[in-house]
């Protein structure tokens, strides 16, 4: 009888269901917008026990770790059969990221992940890694699964283990369990952060794009951009267009991109991106918001200024520090919105909203002025504005 492995696999099974049947908490009062919840909703120590150890006693007497898992984030997410389900970028301590399903019953605690990852079909060139993917149940009937497919680039100078190219993988499933393998986007640009608009567009798929010249630079590559395609089993990039610009000094002049597909409300359809700005500390990632509209959802018609969530809090701390990243969100038939957020390339979050207030939230918010005597102005306006109300109280 092997004491020291009954006794560690009695103490990680404790812990692991501590965890995983652990209640969440809003954090009160919020900023009106949305809440934030106590505890990250998935995480790496989320992943099953059967995933990271042997069980077995004679083969792994020491009950050791036989595949670390590093990470759990940039979570895709949709309601399916009536569970919130999340589709997370699980990372390796080998650092491949692969993706796994995890379910909750309530969107906000109680995340479980399926038994087995996805098997994401190879193709004919295949990709090294993958990552980033962003859900679309299309009123075609499929749900579509794109993401990002890096490849070692093949120019490289020798040496030069880093330099990748990016290209958005697409697979489609009716179930969550088998997925088909399309062929790649085909595009001019490489390309990350590829959502498809879930409605047809005069009888064409929409993508939003993030055309790039590089694999880290977007350069040129201006901004989100917009593209109708006319066969999701050969999607090809003909024109694109850019809907939603980068400007400088302001949250997103270095790089921005389309996180989950937008959400369609009376008002128009309501969108969440991530913004990216360099600093002395490297990239730093924050969320934003957008309006387009209902005719015409290429054309934009709000945009508040700066940003919706920035990292705080345990969430400026992880593998890549600073970054909130977001390809995942779930509005229910009640108009609650859950907003499934990664914070430094590490974990799972969720925040809470409504569509009615995040409609709100993107057609009051003051847009942005871009100078700092601007941005004088529309505050001087507010504290007027309040002065005057509160005078007459
Ligand atoms: C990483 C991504 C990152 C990208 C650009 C990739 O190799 O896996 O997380 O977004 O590089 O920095
Ligand atoms: C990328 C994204 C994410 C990641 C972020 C920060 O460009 O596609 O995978 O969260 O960088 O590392």
């Amino acid at each position: 009888m092997n004491t020291l492995f009954n006794e560690r696999l009695l103490q990680l099974e404790k812990a692991h269901t501590a965890l995983l049947t652990r209640s969440n908490k809003k954090i009160l009062p919020g900023n009106g917008v949305f809440d934030r919840y106590e505890f990250p909703v998935l995480t790496a120590e989320h992943a099953p026990l059967f995933w990271r150890y042997d069980l077995n006693p004679q083969s792994n007497p020491y009950l050791q770790e036989r595949f670390g898992i590093n990470a759990a984030f940039n979570a895709g997410a949709m309601k399916y059969k009536g569970k919130y389900v999340l589709v997370a970028r699980v990372e390796g301590y080998d650092r491949k990221s692969f993706f796994a399903i995890a379910e909750s019953p309530n969107g906000i605690d109680n995340f479980k992940f399926w038994d087995y990852p996805v098997t994401i079909p190879q193709i004919e060139d295949p990709e090294t890694n993958v990552y980033d993917m962003r859900l679309t149940s299309h009123e075609d009937g499929w749900i579509y699964g794109i993401f990002c497919a890096e490849r070692k680039d093949p120019s490289a100078a020798s040496g030069d283990l880093s330099s990748a190219i990016a290209a958005a993988g697409i697979v489609r499933t009716r179930d969550m369990l088998a997925w088909e393998r399309l062929p790649d986007l085909k595009s001019a640009s490489q390309q990350r952060n590829v959502v498809l608009h879930p409605e047809f567009i005069r009888g064409k798929y929409a993508l939003y794009t993030r055309p790039q010249e590089g694999f880290i630079e977007a350069g040129k590559g201006g901004g989100i951009g917009w593209a109708l395609i006319d066969d999701m089993t050969h999607a090809q990039i003909g024109e694109e267009k850019i809907i939603n610009h980068r400007y400088y000094h302001t949250i997103k002049e270095v790089k921005n991109g389309e996180g989950p597909h937008p959400i369609k409300t009376p008002r128009g359809w309501l969108h969440l991106a991530h913004g990216v700005r360099g600093c002395a500390a490297g990239l730093r990632y924050v969320l934003y918001m957008y309006m387009t509209s209902l005719d015409d959802p290429s054309r934009m018609i709000a945009e508040p200024a700066g940003y919706l969530m920035a990292p705080v809090g345990e969430e400026r701390i992880g593998d890549v520090s600073n970054v909130l990243f977001t390809n995942g969100w779930i509005a229910d038939e009640d108009g609650v919105v859950y907003l499934y957020y990664a914070s430094s390339d590490t974990r799972m979050h969720v925040a809470t909203s409504s569509i009615d207030r995040l409609v709100d939230y993107c057609l009051n918010t003051p847009s942005d002025g871009y100078f700092s005597a601007a941005s004088v102005e529309t505050l001087k306006k507010i504290i007027r504005k309040n002065k005057e109300y509160l005078s007459k109280k």
